[in-house]
């Protein structure tokens, strides 16, 4: 079984969003040309899904700035500003993207004391969010991962699915990615290369 992740396509990291990341919604087109090639057998889209006042918030610590370093129950912690609070328009998917056809929406970020950046459980690695035991239980073999931002959701959820699904070959499809800042979308390629992970194009996916 083929699976694409898309991660975190929402409003809020798309530009007029409160986290927004560079071009995020030229992702969408291109996520919307993989979810209609036929070539996947399951298609997973992730949801960041703040309460209001979440710990990753810098509003929710006096005195921090959004995008400064602060701590997280007692761990260093990025500071955001206010974004994909539950309910929110921030926090919908993107209103282009092709909902049809995803089979499951996940959302994460949903404790208030522990931010969530991958898709398969939190920063402590301690509670999964059940999507490894979806992808194995649907007997994924390969998985495709892509969406924002590729220097924080997208990278450790492409990691994670490497440490937790051993034996499943994952892609990251950069082309439908856009990242927080050029120097961490380079240091998360590599990263991501050291780590097994194909590092390929929509195209190769579409030819494939
Ligand atoms: C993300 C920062 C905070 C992401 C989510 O989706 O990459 N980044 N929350
Ligand atoms: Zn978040």
């Amino acid at each position: 079984m083929k699976a694409l992740l898309l991660v975190d396509i929402q409003n809020g990291f798309c530009p007029g969003g409160n986290l927004p990341v560079l071009d995020g919604h030229e992702v969408v087109p291109i996520a919307n040309r993989l979810i209609e090639s036929g070539k996947y057998d399951l298609i997973v889209a992730s949801q960041d899904w703040h309460p209001a006042g979440h710990g990753s918030f810098a509003s929710s610590h006096p005195g921090k700035q959004p995008f400064e370093l602060g701590t997280l129950s007692g761990k260093p912690q990025m500071m955001w500003p206010d974004h994909c609070v539950q309910g929110t328009t921030d926090a919908e998917l993107h209103p282009d993207l092709k909902m049809g056809k995803i089979d499951l929406i996940l959302q994460k970020g949903e404790n208030h004391s522990v931010d969530s950046y991958s898709a398969f459980r939190d920063n402590d690695q301690d509670a999964l969010t059940g999507l490894a035991h979806f992808l194995e239980g649907q007997e994924v073999t390969d998985l495709d991962v892509c969406g924002l931002a590729t220097d924080y959701c997208v990278k450790f959820s492409a990691l994670d699915a490497t440490e937790m699904m051993p034996g499943v070959r994952v892609r990251f499809i950069e082309d439908a990615s856009r990242g927080i800042s050029p120097e961490g979308v380079a240091a998360a390629i590599e990263e991501m290369r050291e780590h097994g992970i194909d590092i390929i194009t929509s195209r190769q996916v579409l030819d494939g």
